[in-house]
């Protein structure tokens, strides 16, 4: 029987509670996610274990929590078809990654270079919990059996190590097909946004620079005041993609306006072509706060109302549970647990 057939589809992915959601998670990933909802039911997860791994501000946790929650559906996931909850309050994760761990080899977690690129170079003095991330992951994904798995760029190593983790735990416990190899999603047209202070650096939430990204809270002055600041070249914008190499500021910035307004990139640099960047970016923080206002207003309508956020919350860890339990107790039994 092939696995699609043996796997019911579903969709799992999450972003960590570690700072203000910014424009890359928006276009890289929740964006992303909303039209996944009409074709399988969809899991997305606030993944505070996650936001664990590196320094974190424990009085601050449940609020960027929340935070992440109303981005979701400020950004149209639906809360009574997705499933929206906190990693925490589902015990399969923290248990099945236990098992996970003992299933997962070292020489493959010291392949993953998100580790590498996150510990930096005092290694040593990274928490053990960022370099079993990846089998937090798995876990994460394994413990609901689902089958596609929207990923960033700097994700899909970790989906490798997740597939690969599923098959040993599959061989290892004589449980053929028990765990689906889960699929990574097709991306969206941005794969990878980009910081305004430098265009070869992620846009991210711990940058130090809060000038790098336009989180989903800025207002509207701070939106265009953080795109009139961004960093540029001196030339004029290019006529063709050929004149976008060596210039990952262009490039960054117009892919940004083509995701924003719904056009490709060849679209967006046919409408600038030659322009200075002055004017390309008043009609860039134009389309953003046109996009963003919105979600903003809605983020802090619902952020209003945190006994709300926590009702919403409850109920998606009530269904996520009803989920995982029974895997969970699947898996209890195939390793000699129960
Ligand atoms: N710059 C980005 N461009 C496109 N996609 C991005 N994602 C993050 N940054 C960009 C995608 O957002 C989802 C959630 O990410 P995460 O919060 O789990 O962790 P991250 O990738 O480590 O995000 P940050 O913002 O860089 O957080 P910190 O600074 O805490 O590490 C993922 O699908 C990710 O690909």
């Amino acid at each position: 029987m092939s696995e699609k057939a043996l796997h019911k589809p579903l969709v799992f992915s999450g972003v960590q509670p570690t700072g203000d959601l910014h424009l890359g998670n928006y276009l890289g990933a929740i964006k992303n996610w909303v039209p996944m909802q009409a074709e399988k039911p969809c899991i997305f997860c606030v993944v505070d274990l996650h936001a664990m791994t590196a320094e974190f501000d424990p009085r601050a946790l449940p609020g960027k929590t929340r935070e992440v929650a109303a981005g979701y559906i400020a950004s149209g996931i639906n809360p009574d078809t997705s499933i929206i909850f906190a990693q925490s309050r589902v015990s399969a994760h923290a248990e099945l990654a236990w098992v996970l761990n003992c299933v997962a080899r070292i020489g493959w977690l010291n392949r993953m270079t998100q580790f590498k690129d996150k510990a930096g170079k005092n290694r040593e003095a990274a928490s053990v919990g960022l370099y079993v991330y990846p089998v937090l992951m798995a876990a994460d994904i394994l413990a609901y059996k689902a089958t596609h798995v929207p990923v960033g760029e700097d994700q899909k190593q970790h989906l490798e190590l997740a597939r690969d983790i599923a098959q040993k735990f599959n061989n290892d416990f004589d449980a053929p097909d028990f765990f689906p190899q889960p699929e990574p999603l097709i991306l969206g047209p941005t794969p990878r946004v980009m910081s305004l202070r430098d265009g070869k650096a992620k846009m991210s939430k711990s940058d130090p620079s809060a000038a790098s990204r336009i989180t989903l809270m800025d207002s509207a002055d701070e939106i265009a005041d953080k795109i009139r600041r961004a960093k540029t070249d001196p030339d004029n914008l290019p006529e063709s993609r050929d004149g976008l190499a060596n210039r990952p500021e262009a490039e960054n910035l117009l892919s940004i306006f083509a995701a924003l307004t719904d056009v490709s990139l060849d679209q967006a640099i046919a409408q600038f072509a030659g322009k200075q960047f002055s004017a390309f970016k008043g009609a860039l923080a134009e389309a953003a706060v046109a996009k963003l206002s919105p979600i903003r207003d809605t983020m802090v309508r619902l952020m209003g109302d945190p006994a709300e956020l926590d009702r919403i919350l409850a109920k998606g860890a009530a269904r996520a549970d009803a989920i995982a339990a029974p895997i969970l107790a699947e898996v209890k039994k195939i390793t000699g647990l129960s």
